[in-house]
């Protein structure tokens, strides 16, 4: 189903847009079960970190069942009335929060950021920004000490106004200060859940205190014209939203 108004305007003022039990449950079931042989027969847990920053099972990247959690999802055509176009989604990233007890050291956390900006300066050639993150939740999400997703409404607006006003004064940080200083909005859902987030929006994960592992699939998304103008879609919010701009 199309984007309602109401979903419209909430993405545009928000950044962000959540459409509950989205994804087919067989959908669903088919990428959970990979998901959970990985987990309880294949993950390491000495490469806690490198899964952390990158992603969790990464011989999966393309499985054609992770995949699908985007191409025969909604996801797909609601990225495409947000974006107009945008390059082919070839890869996932699969984003576990571990429950504490199951590591003997700790997962690292992720501070309030936007991603693909995490270097000391904007150089376009060190940029790994997209457009659109679209994230599909495989576990039951209720306690937002659980792992949760921790996002800021309407953050994508000052993120914009902060990357043109610092970018002269050169940047040494991912995030302003009174940013950096908001807990979020927790993100909760339950499997088959679908969250389209801005690129600007800033975001933090934490530890999981809960006894189950909190498993997101994530998508980034890429207006087709987008690695042409990196910096200029940090300064714009609405360069890569041809579907939003007419
Ligand atoms: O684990 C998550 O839900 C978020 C991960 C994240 O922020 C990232 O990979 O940049």
């Amino acid at each position: 189903m199309s984007l309602t108004p109401n979903e419209k305007s909430t993405f545009i003022r928000e950044g962000m847009l959540i459409r509950r039990n989205a994804v087919a449950p067989e959908l669903i079931s088919r990428a959970r079960e990979l998901v959970d042989d990985w987990y309880h027969e294949a993950m390491d847990p000495a490469l806690i970190d490198g899964y952390t920053q990158r992603t969790f099972a990464p011989e999966f990247k393309s499985h054609p069942d992770l995949l699908a959690l985007f191409a025969q999802s909604p996801a797909a055509e609601l990225a495409a009335e947000l974006l107009g176009t945008f390059r082919p989604v070839a890869t996932m990233q699969l984003q576990i929060r571990v429950p504490e007890g199951r590591l003997s050291t700790p997962q690292p956390e992720k501070s309030m950021h936007v991603d693909g900006v995490a270097c000391p300066h904007l150089d376009p050639n060190e940029l790994r920004t997209f457009s659109l993150l679209a994230g599909v939740v495989l576990s039951d999400i209720t306690d937002p000490q659980g792992g949760a997703l921790h996002y800021q409404p309407g953050g994508h607006q000052a993120m914009s106004e902060w990357f043109q006003s610092e970018w002269s004064q050169g940047l040494t940080k991912q995030v302003p200060p009174e940013l950096d200083a908001q807990s979020g909005t927790p993100f909760l859902g339950r499997p088959g859940d679908l969250l389209l987030m801005h690129h600007l929006v800033p975001h933090a994960v934490g530890r999981n205190f809960g006894a189950e592992p909190r498993i997101m699939v994530y998508f980034r998304v890429e207006h087709t014209d987008h690695a042409q103008r990196r910096l200029d879609a940090l300064h714009d919010p609405w360069l890569d939203y041809q579907g939003l701009r007419t």
